[in-house]
């Protein structure tokens, strides 16, 4: 799941000649969508590195004590989910771009390409600098013609978690993908910053990308179809491993049209940042659910200490699923058996389904257009998982080296520990009132209803 390519891209740079040195930094792109070993730093103060989820981390070039990068805009093809890939813009070639990840006190130069057919501009979102740098285009710079390269240059004077996105046509650039996440590290240690064992890093994007097709549809406000972390969707989205008794950080950042509660199973954590910098520790408490609006980024950390797989997801239960149509009417108590029949003149392949609820659909595996990511989906160790989306499994293990991200498989459940079938349960109370027999569903026949929207 790891490979070294970008520290092949760091030897690349190191090799450059003197001349060169002068000149904008080769671009170090990125093909694979999967996880990359985090990038341990090759010069300048050490530190913990993020480990972005399902991305990369993206040398730089140390130029007379200046870190310097190249981002490069264009067109890419993301792999969203395995067999569905999308085609998007971003950063030297995924989406999101690579993270950019420096220490307080760095001066950085970032030179931005762009080789897209319009003009784009980068923002630094949540950065001090000066105005001139901040990216706005019409505001603080003409915005970037395609074709060109520009620079941007600032002293990185905040540790925290913040994103870098365009400034120009946002509505459309930020819905194809261009996006990338900015980490800067505390230069030494900070009253209100904890180490951490292990350092996760995402950011939440939306697309809405009919079933059979490639391209996102720029106009859409709300409907998204797809709720990705780091442009993947689940089964797609690599697992967080961590040994048990490791301290976690994860960074999430929002650039959806809408807020998205972040929630993890069996164990509870605090935001101990956000995009404004560490929260004071006496204003922290335990939460399980954290929300993350629009534009805002939330650093969540706890102790792994219980060992299993933890499911860890967005809460709005429309976000866990992949493409799929809204306008569809609740079936559940419709008898649908006469008209599977009459449909099937007109329409060979259809196909009754919900009168008991959709869980069906996470057996069926449906074959929908090609290029269409299943809408509930992913197998775990008991059957079908059923999610799509913003969801993906924590994965606490004992005894893991330090540094291994490797996915673990299936936690193997200590004997009496899973919930299990039995045969004669005591009776189950009845709420006062409650008729003696309980209507069963094929009594309930009515007719369906119809559902707009949300
Ligand atoms: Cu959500």
């Amino acid at each position: 799941m790891f490979n070294r390519r970008s520290l092949l891209g760091a030897a690349s740079l190191a090799a450059v000649s003197k001349a060169a040195l002068a000149a904008v930094p080769e671009p170090v792109i990125q093909t694979s969508p999967d996880t990359q070993a985090p990038h341990l730093p090759p010069n300048g103060r050490p530190y913990n590195p993020v480990v972005t989820l399902n991305g990369w981390t993206t040398p730089w070039r140390m130029n007379q004590g200046v870190k310097e990068f190249h981002l490069v805009a264009e067109p890419v093809v993301r792999e969203m989910a395995p067999g569905f890939k999308a085609r998007l813009w971003g950063y030297n070639g995924q989406s999101p771009g690579p993270t950019i990840e420096v220490v307080e006190g760095d001066r950085v130069r970032i030179f931005v390409t762009n080789r897209l057919p319009e003009p784009t501009s980068m923002h630094w979102h949540g950065q001090r600098l000066p105005n001139g740098m901040d990216g706005v285009s019409g505001l603080t710079q003409p915005a970037i013609p395609p074709g060109k390269t520009w620079v941007y240059e600032f002293v990185a004077r905040r540790p925290g978690t913040f994103m870098y996105h365009p400034h120009a046509d946002e509505m459309v650039q930020m819905a194809m993908g261009m996006m990338g996440l900015w980490i800067t590290h505390p230069k030494a240690r900070h009253p209100q910053i904890d180490e951490v064992d292990r350092d996760y890093a995402f950011l939440l994007n939306a697309y809405d990308i009919e079933p059979g097709s490639a391209t996102p549809k720029i106009m859409t406000m709300l409907d998204f179809n797809l709720w990705s972390w780091n442009s993947r969707v689940f089964p797609g989205i690599a697992p967080l491993v961590a040994r048990q008794g490791d301290r976690v950080r994860i960074r999430i950042g929002n650039l959806t049209m809408t807020n998205h509660p972040i929630h993890i199973h069996g164990h509870e954590f605090t935001v101990t940042g956000t995009d404004g910098g560490p929260v004071p520790r006496t204003a922290r408490w335990p939460e399980v659910t954290t929300d993350v609006a629009v534009g805002q980024m939330r650093q969540i950390e706890f102790i792994a200490d219980e060992e299993g797989d933890w499911a860890f997801h967005c809460h709005k239960s429309h976000h866990t699923m992949n493409a799929m149509g809204h306008g569809v009417p609740t079936m559940i108590g419709v008898d649908q058996s006469d008209l599977t029949e009459k449909i099937q003149q007109l329409l060979p392949d259809y196909m009754a389904m919900g009168s008991s609820g959709m869980h069906e659909m996470a057996h069926m595996h449906m074959p929908g257009p090609d290029n269409t990511a299943p809408m509930m989906t992913g197998d775990g160790p008991f059957g079908p998982i059923g999610m799509g989306g913003m969801f993906s499994v924590l994965k606490v293990r004992r005894g893991l080296k330090r540094g291994d991200y490797s996915d673990p498989g299936w936690f193997q459940h200590p004997a009496g520990t899973l919930a299990r079938e039995v045969g004669d349960a005591p009776p189950a109370p009845q709420a006062p009132g409650t008729p003696a027999e309980p209507a069963s569903a094929d009594v309930q026949v009515r007719k369906p209803q119809g559902h707009h929207g949300h």
